[in-house]
């Protein structure tokens, strides 16, 4: 049991995590124990602004009352009946979020990496059942930088040489091509066995990279003029993040019913979402894809434990109500244009941070310094002790990502933490 009643400070606490925890994490020390909102406190009492998010899942904010009641209400219920019976909740869910995104069909899963390899299966599956590839020579093609999660498989495409070194052998049947280059990927859709092409809309492990407007509906294009399915992991930039319900929907921000309106939204073949999908209650991903690709799962091809729990799509529905209902795709659009224009004024007059980019409420700084440097980290030390924390992504680039329930006065006053932060690094 627990030692119960001692009230074990910080550092007692990253101690215990030190000694018997896995070392696969590098955290800011600073040891979190509640969150509301825009806000986290750590033991000791202090509070925070959260410009992390948990990488974008608690884009509703932290344990949002709406998300919390149906969690609690579901699972005074029944949590988990397994696929192996019908639950009371799935089909609703299923329905819902078909509809909301427009697909015809959804492969309900727990986290984002499991997402991305049932969609990188589905993609193989198809090819091969309705292209005839052959098993062995399917390919997929990937973006160099990317992130799609932490499996063998997945890491088996990554360039990133700490997440995938020392894992081999590794998995065949892709191909790496440069970023927001259609050139590159049309040479690469020249290989007669090339099933698909998976995506980030915005690259964000890589340092929040945004490619150029027309990127995703060219590529769309040719994908489809080359029978290729255009598979969009929006695990990160999904959910309101980006300004709009999908980074696909490029400028549309959703301020009227959506009929997918082909004029903004790039619809991908395959759409993967986790993170968000829960506002951070619970683990929950999805695929979705239209019948003449999901048709290829058949029973027993494919399946999890959890995936498609009454508890987890409950939670799920009522955190799509939040993101429509409290209209955070539209908060998110004007204060990613605020903190970034007021973070391009400090920028005019500094040394120390090079550039901002970024949409909506996805956006980081690239700090004037060797990707070697700590100079990024202590920047995020400095933050912490002026109560907000954020994380570095790749050595000189820091990420600000906070809740999308944010105001705008929140906001000012984040904005001049982080001025008056960086201001010590000039
Ligand atoms: C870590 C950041 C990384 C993702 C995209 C799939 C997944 C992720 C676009 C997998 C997960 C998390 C994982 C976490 C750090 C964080 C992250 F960009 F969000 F900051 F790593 F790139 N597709 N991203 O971003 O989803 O299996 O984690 O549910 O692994 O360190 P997951």
């Amino acid at each position: 049991m627990a030692e119960q009643g001692t009230a074990l400070g910080s550092n007692e606490l990253m101690e215990l995590e030190n000694k018997h925890g896995a070392h696969n994490y590098h955290p800011l020390p600073v040891v979190l124990d509640r969150g509301e909102g825009v806000y986290v406190w750590d033991v000791e009492g202090k509070r925070y602004y959260d410009f992390l998010s948990a990488y974008s899942a608690v884009n509703q904010g932290h344990c949002h009352p709406r998300i919390i009641e149906t969690l609690k209400e579901q699972a005074e219920k029944i949590t988990l009946t397994s696929r192996a019976f019908y639950n009371s909740k799935l089909g609703e869910y299923d329905k819902y979020i078909t509809e909301l995104f427009g697909f015809d069909k959804v492969l309900p899963m727990n986290t984002g990496a499991e997402a991305v390899e049932t969609a990188i299966k589905i993609c193989r599956k198809w090819a091969q059942e309705t292209k005839g590839y052959p098993e062995a020579t399917t390919k997929i093609i990937v973006a160099e930088n990317n992130f799609h999660g932490r499996t063998t498989t997945i890491i088996s495409f990554s360039n990133d040489e700490e997440a995938r070194r020392g894992f081999g052998p590794y998995t065949p049947g892709f191909i790496k091509i440069p970023y927001d280059d259609i050139g590159a990927l049309e040479a690469a859709l020249e290989d007669e066995h090339v099933a698909g092409f998976l995506v980030e809309p915005i690259q964000g492990e890589a340092g929040v990279v945004t490619p150029a407007d027309d990127y995703l509906r060219r590529t769309r294009d040719l994908c489809k003029s080359k029978g290729v399915l255009f598979i969009a992991d929006e695990i990160q930039t999904g959910i309101a993040r980006t300004g709009s319900l999908l980074a696909v929907c490029g400028n549309c921000s959703c301020e009227h019913k959506c009929e997918r309106q082909e004029a903004t939204y790039v619809k991908p073949d395959m759409l993967i979402l986790g993170k968000a999908l829960s506002g951070g209650a619970y683990p929950v991903s999805a695929v979705l894809a239209d019948d003449e690709v999901m048709r290829v799962i058949k029973p027993g091809t494919h399946g999890s434990t959890f995936g498609g729990n009454p508890l987890g799509v409950s939670v799920a529905m009522t955190a799509l109500d939040v993101v429509n209902e409290e209209h955070l795709a539209q908060n998110a659009r004007r204060l990613g244009e605020l903190f970034r224009s007021e973070m391009n004024k400090y920028i005019e007059e500094s040394h120390i941070v090079k550039l901002v980019r970024g949409r909506g409420l996805l956006n980081a700084i690239v700090i004037n310094d060797s990707p070697d440097s700590d100079t990024a980290w202590n920047i995020c030390l400095r933050l912490r002790d002026h109560g907000l924390l954020a994380k570095p992504t790749h050595g000189n680039i820091i990420r600000f990502a906070p809740p999308l329930v944010m105001t705008e006065e929140q906001l000012l006053d984040c904005v001049s933490i982080i001025k008056r932060t960086l201001n010590e690094f000039e």
